[in-house]
């Protein structure tokens, strides 16, 4: 599933993040310690190697809706931005800081100059956000910057399940 919007190609694949050898920059739900940790964190860190333990916990603690960006060492990558997603919960602070993750983000790749990027579900898996609220602020986020990037021209969502793939393509297709 993909559509061109602004500038850029927004595209969801089921897949796995640590394997997009054509992208620059990809993105890690991180925790606010930038010390590694389970699900993708622990997938990236794995392929990433020890540096990079090392380079994120450098740059910590950040706060919930926050990133940071370094080198992706044995990653097929030119960059890793760590976002601290938010922890689910009714608190209404924590919509726009899951917004602020892929705002940094695209922010962060654009400093760098890079064409492309690439996204898991921040949030949506240990910290608990519901698949569909997920991708719809994670699509209309993306959607809006596609619209005033510079360097971006592919942005890609590799999500890990059926299920995650399938709400992340719905709320692609119905971006206004
Ligand atoms: N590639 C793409 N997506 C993946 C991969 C992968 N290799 N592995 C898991 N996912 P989560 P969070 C999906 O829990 O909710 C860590 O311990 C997963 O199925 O990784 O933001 C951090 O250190 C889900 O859809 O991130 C933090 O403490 C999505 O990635 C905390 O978890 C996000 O799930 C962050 O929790």
């Amino acid at each position: 599933m993909q559509r061109a919007i602004g500038e850029m190609t927004i595209e969801c694949i089921k897949g796995d993040i640590t394997d997009q050898g054509d992208i620059e920059v990809i993105v890690n739900a991180a925790n606010q310690q930038l010390k590694g940790g389970g699900g993708v964190d622990g997938a990236i860190h794995r392929a990433a190697g020890p540096q990079l333990v090392e380079a994120s916990r450098a740059l910590a603690p950040i706060s919930a809706g926050q990133g940071v960006i370094t080198p992706a060492f044995d990653l097929p990558n030119d960059w890793v931005v760590h976002c601290a997603g938010p922890v689910y919960s009714d608190d209404p602070d924590v919509p726009p800081q899951l917004a602020a993750c892929y705002r940094t983000a695209i922010e962060l790749a654009e400093d760098k100059a890079a064409a492309s990027i690439a996204f898991p579900a921040i949030s949506a898996g240990i910290y608990g956000y519901p698949l569909s609220e997920a991708a719809t602020i994670a699509m209309e986020t993306v959607g809006e910057a596609a619209r005033s990037v510079i360097s971006l021209r592919r942005a890609r969502f590799v999500l890990f399940s059926d299920e995650a793939h399938d709400a992340f393509a719905e709320a692609l297709s119905i971006l206004t």
